[in-house]
Formats: C-alpha cells, sequence, structure tokens
C-alpha cells in the first residue's frame, strides 16, 4: 500500500484514537452496527496502519483499553491485576509499532454512574469517584508517556436550569482540574507537555458548561490556578461548527492565545448535533476545512492533528468489522492529506484585493485549480 504524504504545513503528526476505530456506529436512534471489538484488536489495526504509514500517534479514553471497576480504582497500581496484563500487552503492540500516545483523557460520559457529570456532579461522593477515576487515567496516560492529559466536557453540563447550582458548577470544574495538574505534578509524571479543555455546546438535551474555544481560554485564565499548564484543543468543524462558531477564527483565537495544543478533526453539518463525520466528508465543510488549515500555515502553527470522527453508518460492514474499520483509517489519512494540499495552494499571492469578493474568487480558484485567464478565454470563445 502507498504511503500517504502528510507533514506538509502545520500537520506534524497524524493521530488515530482508539475510541474513533473501536467505534460500533450507534446513535440516539439506531442501535450499533458493528459488533464492539476488544481493545487489543484496536491496538492492532492502529498499529497496521502505523506500519502502512497512515499514522504515527493515538490517544485513548481510560475504559477503551481496560473496563473501570469503582470498587478497585487502583487496579492498575497492581502488576499482577488483569488490568496491568492488558495495558503492558497494548503497550508493547503499540511500541512495537512506533506509535506514541498523543493524549491521555478519562471517560466520564458513559458509566450510568456519571449521568449527572463528573468534575461537576452535585453529589460530593460522585465527584470524588471522577477524580480518583481522572488519577487513574492520568496513571495509564503516564504507562504510555502521553504528551497531554484532555479534559473533554462531556456530561459536565445542566438539562434543567432550575436544578443546576449555578453558585457551585464552575468552583466545583476548577477543584477538578486543579486536582488534575497537581495529580501530575505530586507523581512526577514528565511525560505530560500539559494538560488540555475540550470544549463542547451540547449533548443530545443538554448544555454544556464549557460550550466553546472562547470559554475554555476565559476558564482556564480566570479560575484555573495554573493557566499555563492547560491550553485547548478544539474540535473541528464539529464542535464548535455545533455553536455557529467558525473554524478558522478559532484555530487563529488560539493561536493569538496562546493555547492551541492540538486539533481534533473531522467534519459537520453547521448547527446540527455532533455528526463526526470524517474530514471532508458529508454535504459541507471544504472551504471552512481548507482555509481553517491555511490559516494555521500563515499564523506558523504546526502540531498534532487527530482524528475524531466515526465512519459512515452506511459503510459500518457487521459481516467484515476489522475491514471496514482499516478502510476508514485509510479514508481519515487520504482526507487529511487532500485538505493540507489545497491549503498550501493557497500560499500563492494574489490574496489581499481591493476587492473581498475578488479576493475569495481567486483564493477559491487557486484552490481549485482554475485560473481566470482560462475563464475569460473560455467566455471569449463562446462568443465568437
Ligand atoms: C465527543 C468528543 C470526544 C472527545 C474525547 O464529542 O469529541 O470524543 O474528543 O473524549
Ligand atoms: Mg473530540
Amino acid at each position: 500500500m502507498k504511503r500517504i504524504p502528510f507533514n506538509t504545513g502545520p500537520c506534524t503528526l497524524r493521530s488515530m484514537p482508539f475510541w474513533c476505530v473501536g467505534n460500533p456506529l450507534g446513535d440516539p436512534f439506531g442501535s450499533a452496527i458493528l459488533p464492539k471489538i476488544d481493545s487489543l484488536e484496536v491496538a492492532q489495526l492502529l498499529a497496521d496502519a502505523a506500519r502502512q504509514g497512515l499514522i504515527e500517534a493515538t490517544s485513548f479514553h481510560d475504559d477503551d483499553l481496560v473496563p473501570w471497576n469503582p470498587d478497585h480504582p487502583n487496579d492498575d497500581l497492581d502488576p499482577s491485576s488483569e488490568t496491568s496484563k492488558k495495558l503492558e500487552a497494548i503497550r508493547t503492540l503499540l511500541d512495537r509499532a512506533g506509535l506514541s500516545t498523543n493524549t491521555a483523557t478519562c471517560s466520564l460520559h458513559g458509566h450510568p454512574l456519571f449521568r449527572r457529570g463528573g468534575l461537576t456532579n452535585p453529589d460530593p461522593a460522585i465527584r470524588r469517584l471522577a477524580r480518583s477515576k481522572v488519577e487513574r487515567s492520568i496513571r495509564i496516560g503516564h504507562r504510555f508517556g502521553a504528551r497531554y492529559f484532555t479534559y473533554w466536557v462531556a456530561r459536565d453540563g445542566f438539562e434543567v436550569p432550575a436544578a443546576t447550582d449555578w453558585k457551585a458548577v464552575y468552583a466545583w470544574l476548577a477543584e477538578g482540574l486543579n486536582h488534575a495538574h497537581d495529580y501530575i505534578r505530586r507523581q512526577r509524571f514528565r511525560n505530560y507537555v500539559g494538560g488540555t479543555i475540550e470544549p463542547k455546546p451540547n449533548e443530545p438535551r443538554g448544555h454544556m458548561f464549557l460550550p466553546t474555544a472562547g470559554h475554555a481560554v476565559g476558564f482556564i485564565q480566570s479560575c484555573l490556578k495554573t493557566p499555563d499548564f492547560w491550553s485547548v484543543n478544539p474540535e473541528l468543524l464539529q464542535h464548535e461548527s455545533m455553536a455557529l462558531m467558525n473554524g478558522v477564527l478559532t484555530v487563529a483565537y488560539l493561536v493569538a492565545c496562546n493555547k492551541l495544543a492540538f486539533l481534533h478533526f473531522g467534519s459537520q453539518i453547521k448547527a446540527q448535533f455532533d455528526n463526526d463525520f470524517p474530514p471532508l466528508v458529508g454535504p459541507e465543510g471544504l472551504k471552512e476545512t481548507v482555509f481553517l488549515f491555511h490559516a494555521l500555515d500563515r499564523l506558523g502553527w504546526k502540531g498534532v492533528v487527530e482524528f475524531d470522527c466515526h465512519m459512515l453508518r452506511t459503510e459500518g460492514d457487521p459481516d467484515h468489522p476489522l475491514e471496514c474499520r482499516r478502510g476508514f483509517i485509510r479514508h481519515c489519512a487520504i482526507a487529511l492529506s487532500f485538505a493540507l494540499e489545497l491549503a498550501g495552494r493557497l500560499r500563492t499571492p494574489p490574496f489581499i484585493h481591493e476587492s473581498e469578493t475578488e479576493t475569495d474568487l481567486l483564493a477559491q480558484m487557486a484552490l481549485c485549480g482554475v485560473s481566470l485567464r482560462t475563464i475569460e478565454a473560455r467566455a471569449r470563445k463562446q462568443k465568437r
């Protein structure tokens, strides 16, 4: 299989997380299409993709790798536990394929115990449990040499404003994130270059407490003890588009604030609930995606592009659950290279024309490999 070039422009490393490859393609109105596969099988698919030159890194939630039992929150510390053995087996597979770990994140969304949130759960016992699950995720991330610890806002939000303790929620959130930072420092886990916040505006019903990149930066600067430790990983186009934000502006803003850690990358129909289309797939988003990479290039930002999307439900093949997942990884890699290639075409001036309309049209012509001269020549020919 041909290697796919990627290391042009802003992208230094491509990461494909466990949760994207393992995803069984259920949605609120339809059950899973693919059988769930074991984390070792996912690791094997990722390792194969790395050998084929499609990705260089991965990421995971704790639960993507090993199950969590609230009665044994420190099982990973016992080298003879099933958890430790499984983690080591996965690590060996990834190491042998040369895959590094971009970020470790804690699943505070899946387990029914967290149905009223994780770090902002109104029950202090559940908040404590959430913090201990964060600690375990941080330890797992350390084992894999993860560069970041990520907090995705997940179910920390509200469905009923009247039932929300507005005086407390942001203090709880700050307490939880400060705790994550302190734990990393106390344990002297030097693999972590920092923590990231991944904002998201809503889930099918709830509003989330950190809806956009702007909210996340404001929270980091004003409410957290160590603002320098924290930055943001926006999910583009998805999460910002859900709130009708523009991804180009989001990355430019985050770079200006020195808060862009890495990208979560996929595609999205504006104002819909999280589509998680693969990059460039679906009915819209091409222009925004290309201009987003173009902006990053002009700003001189370089970093990890992490896919965060799912294959189309129509492409889930229950009879070939591994093959269709391989295809999905390859499509993501192709889409990223395609977007970078198109963004590279925009580098050629002239761009800043007196007319903004002309600037936009010329930029898009450069993108599509069409020149004004060809269009005018064709028009002249038709007249004759
Ligand atoms: C969901 C999020 C999630 C995070 C990882 O919408 O994108 O997948 O990125 O916790
Ligand atoms: Mg994401």
